[in-house]
């Protein structure tokens, strides 16, 4: 299987809040370093660069003006005399009358976020076009006639929406690459989230919409991050409804009972006959993960690939969350070793 991999991911590294104190985020360079040795260590296939894409291939999956920000906001916060990371710190929440994009920086910090966990630092912009071009890049692989591709983004996307950043993530890297296979003239698309978070950017994304399905299997939003999306009965609007899936599962989650929900999103993308599955991977579900409430074990990633290969679509795999960075690379690349049946 192919990888695409940007050691420009080095370039972003960030802080988050954490028990009440600031400390080194848990979405931190090793996790990426770490999977590309496993890949190289199983001899997975060829790894190559990301190719590069104009940022308006960004646009679609998110509005202009979000694009437009994420590309300036560095320089933006340090004209103001700054040279520390740039974080928001407040939010337009129910009851606030104004719904207008703030002209100053630390208002549109806000108005472009969900919560605090995405900072922005001088590399951040450079690092995130790296890891969006990696899906990209992939999705074209699959349009050439690959089988299977694995993009190693980082830093992650399934949590930023259309007009919003947050949990550790900016652009949303699936999303993108879903939209560029409609636009290459797939009729149907589906992406699936595996990450131990329920993939709010990516649902907000494709809400309205019924050629792009999504299906997330995560942690109970009543007691998981992100808390405000994730829910059962959520299930699209308009045209899009019937096209969202959520398969919110309980802490403390083990194979047998994840794997029947696997096969159940199975069932719900065959119906979809879509023409290519972008699966937001995620191994935040592994029970050494530290912040995270599921109990997979590191065989149980290998039986998880060979479900989804049993799907029998071109996939591109996107690498999202997992944090507990000495079990990731193995933990990931069971999941592919699982799908090319090499067990
Ligand atoms: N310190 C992904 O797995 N954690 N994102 C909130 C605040 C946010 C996870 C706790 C977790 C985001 C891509
Ligand atoms: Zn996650």
């Amino acid at each position: 299987m192919l990888t695409i991999y940007s050691s420009d991911h080095r370039l972003h590294h960030g802080v988050e809040l954490k028990d009440g104190a600031i400390s080194a985020s848990f979405e931190k360079p090793a996790r990426a370093e770490t999977v590309l040795k496993q890949v190289e260590t199983v001899r997975l296939g060829d790894v190559v660069s990301p190719d590069a894409y104009d940022a308006s291939r960004y646009v679609g999956a998110h509005s202009e003006r979000y694009v437009a920000f994420l590309a300036r906001a560095w320089d933006d916060w340090t004209a103001t005399g700054r040279s520390c990371q740039a974080l928001p710190l407040v939010w337009p929440v129910r009851g606030l009358p104004s719904t207008a994009m703030p002209q100053f920086i630390d208002g549109k910090l806000g108005f472009f976020s969900m919560d605090a966990g995405s900072p922005i630092n001088a590399g951040t912009w450079q690092a995130v076009c790296a890891s969006a071009n990696s899906a990209l890049t992939g999705i074209d692989a699959l349009a050439r006639g690959q089988r299977a591709a694995f993009a190693l983004c980082r830093p992650p996307g399934h949590h930023a929406g259309r007009e919003y950043m947050g949990g550790y993530c900016y652009l949303n890297n699936a999303a993108i690459a879903a939209q560029r296979c409609i636009e290459q003239g797939a009729r149907r698309v589906a992406v699936l989230d595996i990450d131990f978070h329920h993939g709010n950017g990516t649902q907000d994304i494709f809400y309205d919409r019924s050629d792009v399905l999504f299906v997330s299997i995560h942690g109970d939003p009543g007691v998981s991050y992100p808390y405000f999306s994730g829910f059962a009965d959520e299930r699209g609007i308009g045209a899009g409804e019937g096209f969202n899936l959520n398969m919110p599962l309980p802490k403390g989650t083990q194979l047998d009972q994840y794997d029947s929900a696997l096969r159940h999103a199975g069932e719900a993308i065959a119906r979809h006959a879509p023409d290519a599955l972008v699966v937001s991977m995620g191994v935040d579900t592994f029970e050494g993960d530290p912040i995270s409430h599921f109990r997979l074990r590191t065989p149980d990633y290998l039986r998880i690939g060979q479900t989804l290969a049993g799907f029998g679509v071109p996939t591109l795999f996107v690498m999202e969350g997992g944090y507990m960075v000495d079990e990731i690379g193995v933990n990931a690349v069971n999941v592919l070793l699982g799908f090319e049946a090499r067990i």
